[in-house]
């Protein structure tokens, strides 16, 4: 039943077909997560369905026709953001830049999926690039700033492609890293720590100066945000992040923008395709269907607390190994300590 249920994913999601054969068992397992979430305890094939639609008025894709003119276009450019035949150029590989490409509709679709077709390169060496660009769902749009070209205290969605370590200790994070924020307009990305207090989860992500086509996966489905990469030119989805309980209005702007500082790169935009999920349910399903207004993040304490209870563990084993230790150490010294009074007995008589 369960493959007939993915099949069926397969057969309405007609833009997934290609990425389907590559598809590894653990993307797999997602969508079976994904598809049980909307039944609940009698599940049946047809119970319910998803579908997809590409959406062309949020979405940017070649000929890239009148994008940046003041016409009709969905799509408006920004700073240092230019449009060729082949890309829309956030940042060319020059220092100081910043450029960014927005939606003029606002969105108000409840479930979405946005895939970004985007490409890194440079001349400069490993290390010695930057700073990486940024997909965001947001209320502002337009805005400059520090955090790949918009503003730190953005409300909404921001996945961000990080290609330079600004903090010097990053142990174990390795970059390029993909990341992902949720703002309320009073927090603040933090440039100088590459988003670390802040963020929701994130994954390393070579994607620099490559030879096949790079992609970011957003997807948005009853407040479940996933994240997913393909850029080892394998048509394979690779998992980044997965979190439930992320509450994102409706009505925000897409976006996409790029900076460079000192170190530079080309950030390309070779397209943006925004599909509407429809969860198809018999079921009368979304009890908290209350409208939402401010984003958050269900349980974010837990989510930021994550690395303090990985040290938690490490803790609790070094006590728990030393304990293991000491009774080691006492029972040796018992068992000795009979066999020198054993022999001493001996001697004595
Ligand atoms: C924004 O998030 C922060 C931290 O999660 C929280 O302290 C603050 O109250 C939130 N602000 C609003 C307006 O919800
Ligand atoms: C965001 O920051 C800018 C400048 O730092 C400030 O002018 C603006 O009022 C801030 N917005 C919010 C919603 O706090
Ligand atoms: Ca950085």
């Amino acid at each position: 039943m369960a493959s007939a249920a993915a099949r069926r994913w397969s057969e309405h999601f007609s833009p997934f077909k290609m990425w389907f054969r590559g598809f590894n068992l653990s993307h797999k397992m997602h969508l079976y997560i994904l598809l049980f979430l909307h039944t609940s305890s009698c599940f049946s094939d047809d119970d319910h369905e998803m579908e997809e639609f590409l959406k062309r008025e949020f979405s940017l894709s070649k000929p890239y026709q009148g994008v940046g003119s003041l016409g009709s276009s969905h799509w408006e450019l920004m700073g240092d953001a230019m449009v060729t035949t082949e890309q829309v150029r956030l940042t060319p590989d020059l220092q100081s830049r910043q450029g960014a490409v927005w939606s003029r509709v606002p969105c108000h679709l409840k479930d979405w999926e946005m895939q970004v077709h985007f490409k890194i390169h440079g001349q400069g060496k490993k290390n010695l690039n930057g700073d990486g660009l940024a997909v965001w769902y947001t209320k502002e749009r337009m805005h400059k700033g520090p955090v790949f070209g918009n503003m730190d205290n953005f409300t909404g969605l921001g996945v961000f492609v990080d290609t330079y370590p600004n903090e010097e200790k990053h142990l174990e994070r390795i970059f390029p890293l993909v990341l992902a924020m949720v703002g309320n307009g009073t927090i603040s990305y933090d440039h100088e720590r590459d988003g670390k207090p802040t963020e929701l989860g994130s994954c390393n992500a070579m994607v620099r100066n490559l030879k096949h086509d790079t992609f970011l996966f957003i997807r948005y489905v009853s407040r479940r945000l996933t994240v997913m990469i393909d850029i080892d030119g394998q048509h394979e989805w690779r998992d980044c992040l997965d979190l439930p309980g992320v509450r994102l209005p409706k009505g925000y702007y897409f976006g996409a923008s790029a900076l460079t500082g000192d170190l530079t790169d080309n950030h390309d935009i070779i397209s943006m395709k925004l599909y509407q999920i429809t969860v198809i349910s018999q079921k009368n399903k979304d009890e908290d269907e209350e409208e939402i207004t401010i984003p958050s993040v269900d349980n974010i304490e837990l989510i930021r607390s994550n690395e303090q209870g990985m040290s938690n563990i490490a803790i609790f084993f070094t006590v728990l190994f030393s304990i293991l230790g000491c009774i080691f150490l006492i029972v040796v010294g018992l068992v000795l300590y009979g066999h020198w009074n054993e022999t001493r007995r001996k001697r004595f008589y």
